[in-house]
């Protein structure tokens, strides 16, 4: 006696096409160099490391004016108004200090060092 023999096939047509997003892999090579923000009365980040030859911009993201002045007597801003930014580029390796020159309490370092 062979009973019934229930074969349940499940046919499951699955006819996903493997849909793969193209990413153009926006390599990020930060041409425009490093980017430092000014805000709630402070750098962000407040040190920050670049090679030789790039720059660093900072941006004035902040309500009120600030400015930035180089420890390397390097020319700065004053002021830098709320949404303007100022861009330097440091060519030579070694340490950058600065700080902002209407709040000198405001300070921040550029790292250049090659890599
Ligand atoms: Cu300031």
């Amino acid at each position: 006696m062979v009973g019934g023999l229930l074969t349940s096939v499940f046919v499951l047509g699955v006819c996903t096409q493997m849909v793969q997003p193209v990413f153009a892999a926006a390599a990020v090579a930060v041409k425009g160099g490093a980017k430092v923000s000014i805000a709630n009365f402070a750098f962000t980040p407040g040190e920050i490391t670049i090679a030789p030859g790039e720059t660093v911009t900072w941006t004035n993201d902040d309500g009120a004016p600030h400015g930035l002045e180089y420890n390397d007597g390097a020319t700065g801003v004053d002021p830098l108004l709320p949404g303007s930014s100022f861009t330097r580029r440091f060519d030579r390796p070694g340490t950058y200090e600065y700080n902002c020159s209407v709040h000198p309490y405001m300070t921040g370092r550029v790292v250049v060092r090659a890599q």
